[in-house]
């Protein structure tokens, strides 16, 4: 049975792929898509995902919007790699779906509880605002969902500071309440995405597709490459968050390790840098994990395969 998720974003290029790969591929049953402010401001992501449902032919899955800040701290946007839109490059189209009238942490807190115990995978690719606002405010989702599997941290390097991912750093407090609660977590960071780096010859595959969903995320990895080099150096944009999606989809693709995590709040050097402790071993009630190593070949073989079976939407 296709293993449901929550996929909580903020739309940015390779959300968009994210929402592309959970929309196509048959292990994955969408069951939400909330947003919240990160890559640029929430109404900007917002309108974005609805925009990309129309692309892929999503429809018959409620989009709410979530928090417009951070729990404490003024709102930072990443305009060097998304664009003033958040999602700039390809023509988006008007959205055809309205949102949901509920705000995303209830729409969270919603379908948990509408489910049953372990039926529900929580995918965060943006901050963590509404994940840490929907457990605060109904703590029995904690023991209630699947697991936590999300892209941010790393144990290695960061891209907004020396020692922090973005994600992580622009609500650090909110991430410090997701990475401390019970419920089993796997961390995908710059570690592992940083291994998922959309070269030419991946750009060959997508465009081989030849469909319009196809054409759209080769403008968004078109544009992706360019911010990518001028603002980090990159030769080729690592497409973060469908890692995320892949490793739900189908755990060898992606190599863990168990550690205990936590999120720094007092550094000055050091604030949201995510820490795993990996002395040996790790300790028996340990729950979280962080990624290590990504099968290039098999993740980008399921971005592929998620195009061809989305084919052109009516
Ligand atoms: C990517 C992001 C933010 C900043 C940079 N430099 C690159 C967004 C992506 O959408 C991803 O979820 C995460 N934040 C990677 O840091
Ligand atoms: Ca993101």
């Amino acid at each position: 049975m296709a293993t449901k998720i929550i996929l909580d974003c903020d739309p940015g290029h390779d959300d968009a792929i994210a929402l592309v790969l959970a929309h196509g591929n048959p292990e994955i049953d969408l069951v939400a898509v909330t947003t919240v402010m990160g890559n640029q401001t929430l109404e900007k992501v917002t309108r974005n995902a609805l925009s990309i449902a129309r692309v892929a032919g999503i429809t018959g899955v409620p989009f709410a919007a979530g928090c417009p800040r951070p729990l404490v701290r003024e709102i930072e946007t990443a305009p060097t790699i998304h664009g003033e839109s958040g999602l700039d490059g390809p023509v988006l189209p008007d959205p055809l779906i309205e949102l949901d009238r509920r705000h995303a942490v209830d729409l969270i807190i919603d379908t948990i509880m509408a489910h049953e115990p372990g039926e529900i995978t929580l995918v965060p690719t943006g901050a963590l605002t509404n994940i840490a606002l929907a457990v605060r405010k109904e703590p029995r989702i904690a023991a209630r969902v699947k697991q936590v599997v999300l892209m941010g941290g790393g144990y290695h390097v960061g891209n907004w500071s020396a020692t922090a991912e973005f994600n992580i750093v622009i609500d650090p407090e909110a991430a410090h309440i997701v990475f401390n609660e019970t419920w089993p977590l796997t961390m995908i960071g710059l570690d592992l995405t940083h291994q998922a780096l959309a070269t030419p010859e991946v750009a060959a595959r997508i465009a081989a597709v030849g469909t319009a969903p196809a054409r759209f995320v080769g403008e968004l990895l078109e544009f992706f490459a360019e911010t990518y080099k001028e603002a980090q150096g990159f030769e080729h944009p690592p497409v973060h968050d469908p890692c995320a999606v892949a490793y739900v989809i189908d755990p060898s693709v992606i190599q863990v390790r168990r550690a205990p995590l936590d999120v720094e709040l007092t550094g000055t050097l050091t604030l949201g840098m995510t820490v795993a402790d990996f002395r040996a071993p790790a300790p028996a009630d340990c729950t979280t994990q962080v990624a290590t190593d990504l099968d290039q070949e098999k993740f980008w073989s399921l971005v592929v395969d998620a195009l061809e079976r989305i084919g052109d939407p009516a």
